[in-house]
């Protein structure tokens, strides 16, 4: 089968500001919530490096401009910081415009499209002590943020991003201990939840307000929900996974309004959120131009075994996991892998969101100790990687040529970079970056990639 993508198609890569800028406390930017955390608690950093180097791209954006121009990519999708450009929330941050103009300015340069975010994960550590998502004072300051970016980059900037992964803070941050506040508490997380969806909608309020060029999306990890059996209590549970952790954000920023059974859930559980009519108007009069879906691994769910469950642990009231024996597993990082989800995906955009035009903002494998991986000159011989994304692209290809209008696929990463979690023990760039010289080196994927991009097929 002949599997050639569409004219025009992204071949890119994603990344985000905090993961890959580094300069943590470098020209003029204030902490994020990051920066606190790991001043705070640097033990609960698995290898205990912050974020205030990273990937240095603040210094060498020049050179990785022009790796990645040579990987052949045609479009970059990053974020910017918040807190580098309104460090105190009202002034700007001049340096800070300089350096994103110039990035923005180089890569166009280069023949490289920005898509640029403006939210990964990194609330403004002042924000952060006002509540945060909690607080809808925030929200305005987000709005206010986004307008800012807007008038500063938007003649460089042609498509726009206003959150990447919305729900993960939530989850982890509210329903878990990953993220601050690391709290376990379902009130705060639909508080939280429903202001970030605010916050959205303002920023695409504001958008159109002030008739920009362009187009405005969000970016919005997917997980397809799998239920274990045929049973009617397995498909229930599997379509509860997929409400909270898809639907909540999917439905609103697409179709204007919340899944029925979040009010559902609203009553069963007696939880008691602040929103008035006029928001839920602005809710369905902003929908999205287009969609970022990040897709790393599917969900697989069964009914709940237990009805009693204590109050921090609602969900599973609801659903539970479930390890399906077929799986396919990353050796090398614990995630399952399974390709067709995105294909799944393609379809479900297809019939159910008026096949929105979107694309695949990020999508990769990541391996720890790929060292052993190296060849004698140093390259990583990551042919694993080359497979998982071969594999994922069939898959992709196939919902395309059944008419979803994905228009791009954009690996995560570009460069090794630093993650929430496990700081850089999970490799995912298709080059390589040395921790300690700061150097890079291209893995045996750049070049598949590059070639992949120049034909517009898979080989
Ligand atoms: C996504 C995030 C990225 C990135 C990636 C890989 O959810 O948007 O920021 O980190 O996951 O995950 P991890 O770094 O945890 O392996």
């Amino acid at each position: 089968m002949n599997h050639k993508f569409p004219d025009r198609f992204l071949w890119g890569t994603a990344a985000s500001g905090p993961q890959l800028e580094g300069a943590g406390s470098v020209g003029g930017k204030a902490m994020t919530v990051w920066d606190y955390w790991f001043l705070l608690e640097p033990e609960k950093f698995y290898q205990k490096i912050g974020p205030e180097v990273t990937s240095n791209f603040y210094d060498q954006y020049k050179e990785d401009i022009l790796l990645m121009k040579d990987a052949g990519f045609n479009s970059f999708r990053t974020s910017i910081s918040w807190a580098r450009l309104l460090p105190d929330g009202k002034t700007i941050n001049e340096e800070a415009v300089f350096f994103y103009r110039d990035v923005f300015t180089s890569l166009r340069e280069n023949g490289i499209e920005p898509i640029v975010n403006l939210y990964h994960f990194d609330m403004p550590y002042r924000l952060y002590f006002k509540g945060g998502w909690e607080n809808p004072e925030v929200v305005e300051e987000f709005k206010e943020y986004a307008q800012v970016s807007f008038d500063c980059f938007g003649d460089l900037v042609s498509r726009w991003v206003t959150f990447n992964e919305p729900i993960v803070p939530i989850e982890m941050g509210y329903l878990n201990d990953k993220h601050l506040p690391a709290v376990h508490n379902m009130t705060r997380a639909m508080q939280a939840g429903y202001y970030t969806l605010l916050a959205h909608v303002k920023a695409v309020s504001a958008f159109r307000q002030s008739k920009q060029q362009g187009e405005i999306g969000i970016i919005l990890n997917l997980t397809p929900s799998y239920p274990k059996s045929d049973r009617d209590e397995d498909k229930k549970a599997a379509n509860w996974a997929d409400v909270l952790f898809n639907r909540s954000f999917l439905d609103p920023v697409v179709l204007g309004h919340y899944p029925a059974e979040i009010k559902e859930l609203i009553q069963n559980e007696n939880i008691d959120i602040q929103y008035t009519e006029k928001e839920l108007d602005l809710i369905k009069n902003n929908t999205v131009d287009f969609l970022g879906v990040n897709y790393y691994q599917p969900r697989r769910v069964q009914a709940s075994r237990n009805e009693q469950v204590d109050s921090e642990k609602i969900l599973e009231k609801y659903f539970q996991p479930y390890e399906w024996p077929k799986a396919k597993m990353n050796p090398h990082r614990g995630w399952e892998i399974y390709e067709k989800g995105l294909y799944d995906i393609a379809i479900n955009i297809r019939d159910n969101y008026f096949n929105i035009p979107w694309y695949v903002a990020e999508n990769g494998m990541g391996v720890e100790g790929e060292e052993k991986f190296m060849n004698e000159s140093g390259e990583v011989q990551d042919n694993y990687r080359i497979e998982f994304m071969e594999d994922h692209l069939t898959w992709l290809h196939k919902g395309i040529s059944e008419g979803s209008n994905c228009f791009g696929y954009h690996v995560w990463t570009f460069l090794d970079n630093w993650s929430w979690l496990n700081e850089y023990k999970n490799r995912y760039g298709l080059f390589r970056l040395e921790l300690e010289t700061q150097e890079r080196v291209k893995k045996k994927s750049a070049y598949w990639f590059k070639q992949l991009a120049k034909t517009n097929q898979l080989p």
